[in-house]
């Protein structure tokens, strides 16, 4: 049966639309070589490309900021002849992404950064369209690694990461790739992290913009984004009342600042937990309890992890919980919930809902996982909401921009993106929200820099 693929573009075309519909919907009519040949995709269905294109088209209604410099790149093509391999959450906030580079004159091939976060239906859209793109929902850590080495197959320009994956693969396994890289950009925290690290260690084999490390990255989308993502994926997978609740959030970091905050605006009382002195201020100061875990465990109907750590929630924690307790991670590895402890702890388990887990104790008392331990807000929900996306990736459009113009005259370092370009992104920003702001006068930027001036 034919399908209908609306909205296609012909100089996105690759080779793939013709082989993909014929072998998915005609495949009785291809002949066996042809039935070998390789395409530049492997998703879940592509039956739900339709669907997906619907969700892309909301998240563009959403996204003004990236649309603007969409059309822009239209024009300009700042990325013409650059091949960018991407691996980051396939949701329809990347996909506009993923257009947007396409629209400025890339090549593209992509994988997702994460076992559960892509969404099928926008994977799907993306083959049907013709990008390469390798991601499925579920997919095992062996598969996951699989669909990173495909988009290294067109030896590219530049790398895009969202925890470094990719980027660590091209320097531990593909080091000779690295000579044709122009540079590569990191979307998160952990990812920043784990690329100081190398740059420090002087293993870095080409320049990285930490992107997170924008203002109008990291002070909207790790505090606003993770928030309200992340409630959303508790209330997905678990459709509770908030309100009443003690919520534990593990890590007063900007992601823990989002999750605190919106679950008190849902009623619930927060407990805090924090290692660093200054955070664990700001918390208490906010209003919310600070405990140490090991009081807490006691205390919580509801924990979220936001660390970045391992081992936030371990054995002795899971031996004092309430029955019912519900627990999950909205930090980019599934390493801050101990599952082997829980599991050694555990007399029988099933799926009570999508993405939540019940394990039963020996002990009888019932202990909820959401997700597997893996980002709630992208396993159980779709991720931040595309408003507060449309900064994150207009910032990531410009660094891979700003790379392809001048990347070769960049030393081998972790770089961050010019602090001028945040007031211009969320000038523009407001300008979509129509809002306005004042201007200093003449007088006033002299005041500002008058030292002379007192009481
Ligand atoms: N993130 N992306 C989405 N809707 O596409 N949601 C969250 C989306 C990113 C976010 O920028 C964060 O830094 C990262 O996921 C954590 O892996």
């Amino acid at each position: 049966m034919a399908t209908v693929i609306h909205d296609f573009h012909p100089q996105a075309f690759r080779r793939s639309l013709d082989l993909v519909v014929r072998e998915r919907y005609e495949a009785p009519n291809l002949s066996e070589k042809e039935k070998e040949m390789p395409v530049n995709y492997k998703v879940a269905d592509l039956k739900l490309a339709d669907a997906g294109r619907l969700r892309i088209d909301w998240a563009e209604s959403r996204m003004p900021v990236l649309m603007a410099l969409r059309e822009k790149g239209k024009k300009e093509q700042p990325l013409k002849g650059m091949r960018v391999a991407g691996c980051l959450h396939v949701t329809k906030e990347t996909a506009v992404l993923i257009k947007t580079l396409v629209a400025a004159g890339a090549e593209v091939s992509w994988s997702g950064c994460n076992p559960l976060s892509t969404n099928d239906e926008v994977s799907a859209a993306l083959a049907a369209e013709g990008t390469s793109i390798y991601a499925w929902h579920g997919l095992s850590v062996e598969e996951f690694y699989w669909c990173i080495e495909r988009t290294l197959d067109f030896k590219p320009t530049l790398t895009l990461d969202d925890g470094a994956d990719l980027i660590f693969n091209v320097h531990s396994k593909h080091p000779e790739l690295a000579k044709t890289v122009i540079g590569g950009t990191e979307e998160t925290t952990t990812g920043v992290h784990r690329l100081r690290a190398m740059a420090a260690d002087g293993k870095l084999l080409y320049p990285v913009f930490a992107v997170n490390d924008s203002e109008t990255k990291w002070d909207f989308d790790n505090v606003y984004g993770t928030g309200q993502s992340s409630l959303d994926g508790v209330l997905r997978a678990t459709s509770i009342l908030i309100a009443g609740k003690t919520v534990v959030v593990g890590g007063f970091g900007h992601c823990g600042r989002g999750v605190a905050e919106r679950a008190r605006g849902l009623g619930a009382s927060v407990v805090a937990t924090e290692i660093k002195p200054t955070q664990a201020l700001k918390a208490l100061l906010e209003g919310h309890r600070v405990l140490p875990m090991d009081q807490a465990a006691a205390l919580g109907d509801v924990f979220v992890t936001a660390t970045g750590m391992k081992d936030v929630l371990v054995g002795r924690h899971f031996d004092v919980m309430k029955d019912g307790a519900i627990i999950c991670n909205t930090g980019h590895y599934d390493c801050e919930i101990n599952l082997k402890d829980l599991e050694a702890r555990t007399k029988s388990k099933r799926t009570i809902r999508p993405n939540n887990e019940e394990y039963t104790l020996k002990d009888g008392r019932r202990i909820y996982v959401l997700a597997q331990g893996r980002l709630v807000n992208l396993a159980a929900a779709e991720g931040h909401p595309s408003e507060v996306m449309d900064m994150s990736f207009s910032n990531q459009y410009l660094a891979l921009c700003r790379l392809a113009r001048d990347g070769k005259n960049l030393e081998n370092k972790v770089y961050e993106l010019p602090k001028e370009l945040d007031q211009e992104l969320a000038l523009l920003k407001l300008g979509t929200m129509g809002v306005n702001i004042d201007k200093l006068t003449a007088e006033q930027i002299a005041y500002a820099s008058d030292y002379s001036a007192g009481t």
